[in-house]
């Protein structure tokens, strides 16, 4: 029944949760027909995706909203009972982050399946796209949809998980074209949740079971995680060795099987920092003890502080206190073309320039947050003046700066901390800036 529905994309799909993950997939589904309702707390949000806008910039699904909202096929509601009950298919998408004590802290998606559960009936698929410490969906998510509903998952409701794996910025594509992995509680469970995303996705389908899956999840973040922080360990390194990291990496990763990913001023945003964190917990319950990834945590944490260091050198390099220096940051996003700056390198970054008495003014073409900062609305308005310019995120625009028009705009003797290594180092000193590049290190360096 459910199966044919799918097939015939006659089933009403409900996502819990609208930020890049849950947005992303429900218009996913509805872009190939099916009814979509998005389920958040948010008012603001739900009122944003009802009028066909979109409430995250930068994610390329503008247009396709408006669509979807214009056909019909997507709404919106902050209603449980309105969006789940008149459901086929649950999809919940809600944050798991950690909390002060690097714990996992999982009580969106208590509330999420709470509230499924007590809208639920029988013959509903729920899938958790979620990412997930080891041992949640049957420890934790089955319990809970199963007491609340009064309903026996595998009889009367199926269950997948079925993680997401879109990198905000270019998530709908990653939605359509990476392969998904889905664990089913039953063969049932799963036959279902590979159909209903065949609908939507071109990448493979590949099918495992629970645990395997929330493990896997984890191990791609935090690969991607560990790689980074060898990267940045490596910079260091290149720095005291008098040798550009950028070159070095370029020739290493000719090798077929060397991939190593790039140093930066820091690791953000809401998956990279915290999920090598939901990794290790479970683990270190029964006793476990890490060092790689808790040696990883310490240098990836350790580079926004590098970047004011290399601010600290410079302004000695140029005889003037940091008390007096006005200093340009480029980029408070976490990352690359993102208007998010959940956990932003910029945040300690100008909080420790400010501590050391520089005015910190701040310029990002999608980001509106300036941590506490002054805002300049162009980069023009915040290099008039400065003193140094810091790169903190690589947005594609900054490896374009006009390098000649802002060495007018500066202060003489005009230093620039590239964190991202956008800048073309050699055109930089040519025009008469002092240049620091993280793993190139300074003018004598
Ligand atoms: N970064 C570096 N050097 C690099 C790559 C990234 O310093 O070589 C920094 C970025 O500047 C940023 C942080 O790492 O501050 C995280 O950026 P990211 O692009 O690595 O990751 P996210 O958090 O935007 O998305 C990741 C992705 N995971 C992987 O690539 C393995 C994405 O596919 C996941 O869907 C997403 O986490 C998630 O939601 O789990």
């Amino acid at each position: 029944m459910l199966l044919r529905k799918i097939r015939d994309r006659a089933a009403k799909i409900a996502v819990v949760g609208l930020g890049h993950v849950g947005l992303t997939t429900a218009v996913a589904f509805a872009r190939v027909g099916f009814m979509v309702i998005g389920i958040d707390v948010d008012e603001e949000i739900v009122i944003s995706v009802s009028t066909g806008k979109n409430h995250l910039s930068n994610s390329g699904i503008d247009e396709l909203i408006r669509a979807t909202v214009g056909k019909g096929l997507l709404k919106a509601t902050l209603s449980y009972s309105d969006g789940v009950r008149c459901s086929d298919v649950v999809i919940i998408c809600v944050p798991t982050p950690i909390n002060h004590k690097n714990k996992p802290d999982l009580s969106y998606l208590g509330d999420a399946c709470r509230n499924v559960a007590l809208n639920m009936d029988k013959g509903k698929l729920i899938i958790v796209e979620s990412t997930v410490p080891s041992g949640t969906i049957k420890g934790f998510v089955v319990p809970l949809l199963e007491k609340l509903s009064n309903l026996k998952c595998g009889l009367d409701f199926y269950l997948s998980y079925c993680p997401e794996r879109m990198a905000p910025g270019e998530a709908l594509k990653e939605f359509i074209e990476n392969t998904r992995i889905v664990g089913g509680y039953d063969e049932q469970s799963t036959q279902l949740t590979a159909e209903f995303f065949k609908a939507a996705v071109k990448g493979s389908i590949l099918i495992t079971d629970f645990a395997t899956a929330e493990v896997a999840k984890l191990a791609e973040n935090t690969f991607r995680y560990v790689n980074i922080a060898f990267a940045n360990e490596f910079a260091l390194i290149c720095e005291c060795l008098g040798v550009d990291v950028k070159e070095v990496i370029k020739l290493a990763n000719t090798h077929p099987r060397v991939n190593i990913h790039f140093p930066g001023s820091g690791v953000g945003g809401s998956c990279l920092p915290k999920d090598p964190y939901l990794l290790i917990h479970p683990a270190r319950v029964k006793g476990f003890k890490s060092f790689i990834i808790e040696a990883s945590r310490k240098v990836n944490e350790s580079m926004p502080l590098h970047v004011v260091n290399m601010v600290v050198k410079g302004s000695h390099e140029v005889g003037k206190s940091i008390k007096r220096t006005r200093i340009a940051v480029l980029g408070t996003a976490y990352k690359a073309d993102v208007d998010d700056s959940k956990f932003s390198p910029a945040e300690s970054i100008i909080s420790e320039l400010k501590r050391l008495g520089a005015s910190v003014v701040t310029y990002d073409p999608y980001c509106r947050e300036s941590f506490g900062a002054e805002k300049a609305e162009s980069i023009r308005d915040a290099i008039k003046g400065a003193d140094f310019i810091v790169i903190v995120t690589d947005h594609t625009i900054f490896r374009s700066l006009n390098l000649s028009e802002l060495r007018v705009l500066m202060k003489n003797k005009s230093v620039i901390v590239d964190g991202r290594r956008v800048i073309d180092s050699k055109e930089a000193k040519s025009l008469g800036f002092i240049y620091y590049g993280l793993g190139l290190g300074g003018e004598s360096g």
